[in-house]
């Protein structure tokens, strides 16, 4: 793909700025440079409400955060948010406007032409619009035609050839109705962002321990003796996090780190509230042992791990594994040692890039602790056989029983702020994300059995013509997905595509046949109904549900909350069903909630008492108590089948390629051009490649280069001006930034059983 608008930034963004006397940032995360990044994307002062906002975000009865979903502590620090929620607040709270006014000055062709991050700062939606063809402009129009129209388009066609694709922003409220809509409606094409994220966690960590989610609580952060880190870059994406990091560090817990690149905050830490430290500029070194393994190495890794294990278990028999949970919990445990036992050490050198004497250290620590936590992030989910990466993590804390049992357990990290709790309530395209018997006895309404269709066959649906309407409750899919140049292309064919939004976004400007930009509320705005102010409610990582209370005033008095425009849609496409009662639920967000506690009653037992509770209220996960959901009613051990998470090896001149989000953008949405903490400043379209390689391959630094696609299946797939950037990386490797350069990746290249898109480790060519 070529010289896309949004890849060639201008003016002063045109080049890489980088520090020639600290080319990697080696200066701590967080501290005044986590305030001044803040300071230079917004010129203006922020308003009092702002301030107030901030003030109470992520506290019992403020605002939860909109950015990422990292734990709300029941007993918050004087400023309970960081630098990314920060800006993700302030981004919200913006008090530009994005009407049919500022449309009849901008052709949808001509904003196709802006950058995305001048795109989404024009301001916030502020009236419902649909596209007109003939004049290539959003109009306005009423909220009655707008649903009056999408209803009569969606009753025109086979439910099943629909599509209805959640971002992880909305509330539970407006996701359990959104998940009921698809149902009644009759089908669960309910494809979402963790599709594209943890759906490797939600699929395969169901298999493994029974459980769709990770089992840790903050408490268990309080009394680990080691944590085991892998793919998981806390500083930039959950830096609240780094708390929780830092006084376990100070109790003397042991951090270990698995990463391609040395990624500041799990180097070290300033933090913001600790006066001393600011003044100072003394920082928490929050890894104790930082290994830079290559990517799709982590199996590798694990094996190794395990192999040592194994070693000092028969070194002093009896005191190393956990033979009674390996008896009395586990299934698989023989097979799986007799493959570890099968690796040889040269394999496992050869495929994670590390010694075997940086993983015999590595496994002293975690023979050192009695309990060991093991957190995850996209660098393991994002890779083919990410199936494994997650089934030898599990095998690893297993073997010593470090599962179900304080201090101990497996994390993986959440992305969007409620991406976790729309699954809990139904968003997903399985029979099961919504139980049939409530549905039949709360609703009447007979679920669909087959399954519907996750984000990549949703994709595929769009390509090959058979799905007839996108409906977006958030989110930019054009810019999230694999392969976006066919997306882009047969996305124009789609009959119907309807885009509940809060700013606007590239997706928006590739419209349907008959296309409808749908503004909403954020979650700052305050959302009053009949029966008065409402609240909405979001699940963070930990499986704490909190409420959040919106406060500043909303863009315009035209803009409905999500809860609103998703019943109406369901009232204008639906026959009617006395049992379906949109106007009473929209009236009071209380009666929705307690539909979700009838739905789930497992989860969300009064529901509208707890979720004020300090730190949300706790779903509870089965396998804190030892219990296993899975089908043989056992924790699984897995058998590796294969050393590397790689769907395809890069060939001697190829690379395999790293997608990663920068410290100034939260996935699609691009703050600015700083990604301060690699120190890098300027510009996003960076090729980074370790020094040898540069040379090896026969570039030179600062040279503008193209990639190409290494899988050849046809389609040629190809992103140009990109500058080679010298990085601190692993051979064979060169990494760039997310969405730029998802052209590269093809749809079809995913993770195994979740289809989660191997953004993490495609293979490529650099050209000059
Ligand atoms: N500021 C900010 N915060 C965010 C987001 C954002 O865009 N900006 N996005 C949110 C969302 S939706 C999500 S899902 C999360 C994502 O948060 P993370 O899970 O941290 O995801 P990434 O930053 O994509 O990549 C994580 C790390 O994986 C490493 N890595 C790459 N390949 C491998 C590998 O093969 N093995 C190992 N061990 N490591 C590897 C990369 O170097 C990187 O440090 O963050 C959320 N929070
Ligand atoms: N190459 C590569 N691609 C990736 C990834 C990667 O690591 N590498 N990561 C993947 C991951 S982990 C994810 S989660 C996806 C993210 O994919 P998406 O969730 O689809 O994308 P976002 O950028 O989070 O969506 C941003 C848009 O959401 C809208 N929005 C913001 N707030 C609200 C709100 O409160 N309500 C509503 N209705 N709309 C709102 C705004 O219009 C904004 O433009 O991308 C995936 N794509
Ligand atoms: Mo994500």
């Amino acid at each position: 793909m070529t010289d896309h608008p949004s890849e060639r930034p201008d003016g002063e963004h045109s080049a890489t700025r980088q520090d020639r006397e600290t080319p990697f940032y080696d200066h701590a995360t967080g501290g005044w440079g986590s305030l001044r990044s803040v300071a230079h994307i917004f010129s203006e002062k922020p308003s009092a409400v702002a301030l107030k906002i901030l003030g109470d975000l992520n506290k019992p009865r403020g605002v939860m955060c909109s950015s990422c979903a990292w734990a709300k502590p029941a007993e918050p620090a004087t400023f309970e948010f960081c630098e990314n929620g920060a800006k993700a607040t302030l981004w919200e709270l913006d008090r530009k406007k994005v009407g049919a006014e500022f449309m009849a000055d901008h052709t949808v062709s001509e904003l196709k032409t802006w950058h995305d991050h001048d795109l989404e700062s024009s301001g916030r939606l502020t009236e419902p619009m649909r596209y007109d063809t003939a004049r290539d402009r959003y109009v306005a129009v009423s909220w009655e035609e707008a649903f009056a129209g999408i209803g009569k388009a969606l009753r025109a066609m086979d439910p099943k050839e629909a599509v209805f694709y959640a971002s992880g922003h909305a509330g539970l409220e407006a996701s359990f109705l959104y998940a009921l809509f698809a149902r009644a409606m009759g089908h669960q094409n309910l494809p979402q962002s963790s599709n594209m994220c943890h759906e490797t966690t939600s699929v395969n960590l169901k298999t493994f321990i029974g459980t769709p989610v990770g089992t840790c609580t903050l408490e268990d952060f309080e009394h680990c003796d080691a944590i085991f880190f892998f793919g998981q870059n806390t500083g930039t994406n959950s830096p609240r996090f780094l708390h929780q990091l830092k006084a376990a560090v100070k109790r003397g817990c042991r951090i270990v780190t698995f990463n391609p690149l040395r990624e500041r905050g799990l180097v070290e830490f300033i933090d913001p509230q600790d006066p001393l430290q600011m003044v100072t500029g003394k920082s928490t070194q929050i890894s104790e042992r930082y290994y830079q393994v290559r990517p799709g190495g982590d199996i590798a890794v694990l094996a190794g791990l395990m192999k040592c294990v194994l070693a000092a278990e028969d070194s002093a028999p009896g005191t190393v594994l956990d033979h009674d949970f390996i008896a009395a919990e586990t299934e698989g445990f023989d097979e799986t040692v007799s493959a570890v036992c099968a690796a040889s050490w040269e394999e496992i050198e050869q495929q994670s890039g590390l010694t075997r004497a940086m993983i015999e250290e590595a496994a002293d620590i975690y023979l050192s602790a009695d309990r060991a936590i093991g957190i995850y992030g996209m660098g393991l989910t994002q890779h083919v056989n990410g199936w494994l990466n997650l089934g030898m993590l599990c095998n690893l804390l297993m073997m010593r029983g470090n599962m179900g049992k304080k201090g101990a357990g497996i994390s993986p990290v959440r992305g969007h702020s409620n991406v976790q709790g729309q699954r809990t309530v139904g968003i997903g395209e399985k029979s099961a994300h919504m139980p049939a018997d409530k549905l039949r006895t709360l609703f009447g309404i007979e679920a669909p059995t087959e399954n519907g269709l996750n984000a990549v066959h949703a994709c595929e649906g769009v390509l090959d013509g058979s799905v007839k309407a996108m409906v977006s409750l958030g989110g930019n899919l054009i810019r999230a997905l694999p392969d976006r140049q066919r997306m882009e292309e047969a996305w124009p064919s789609l009959p119907l595509t309807v885009h509940i939004a809060t700013k606007l976004n590239r997706s928006h400007l590739v419209p349907g046949q008959e296309s409808y930009l749908l503004p909403c509320l954020g979650r700052t705005d305050e959302d009053i109904q009949a029966s008065g102010p409402q609240v909405v409610t979001m699940e963070d990582s930990l499986s704490h549900v909190s409420a959040s209370v919106g406060q500043a005033k909303p863009p315009s008095q035209h803009v409905l909350s999500e809860t609103a425009i998703v019943a109406r849609l369901a009232q204008a496409t639906l026959d009617p069903n006395p049992k379906l009662d949109w106007d009473g639920w929209v009236e009071n967000y209380d009666r929705i909630r307690d539909l979700i506690a009838a739905c789930f009653p497992g989860d969300f037992a009064n529901f509208n008492e707890r979720m004020f509770e300090p730190g949300g209220l706790y779903r509870g996960n089965p396998v804190r108590d030892r219990k296993w959901e899975t089908e043989s009613g056992k924790a699984q051990f897995t058998a590796p089948t294969t050393l590397s998470a790689l769907g395809q090896a890069p060939g001697a001149r190829q690379m395999t390629l790293i997608t990663l989000r920068s410290n100034d953008q939260f996935n699609t949405t691009i703050y600015g051009y700083s990604d301060r903490l690699r120190g890098l400043e300027g510009c996003r379209m960076v090729l980074l490649m370790n020094r040898d390689e540069i040379a090896r391959l026969g570039f030179e630094e600062g040279q503008v280069v193209s990639l190409s696609c290494a899988i050849d299946d046809g389609v040629a797939r190809r992103v140009d001006g990109l500058t080679v950037t010298p990085y601190d990386l692993p051979p064979g490797c060169v990494a760039g930034y997310y969405p730029e350069l998802n052209p590269l990746i093809p749809l079809a290249y995913h993770e195994k059983n979740s289809a989660t898109p191997a953004y993490k480790g495609t293979p490529v060519e650099v050209l000059s």
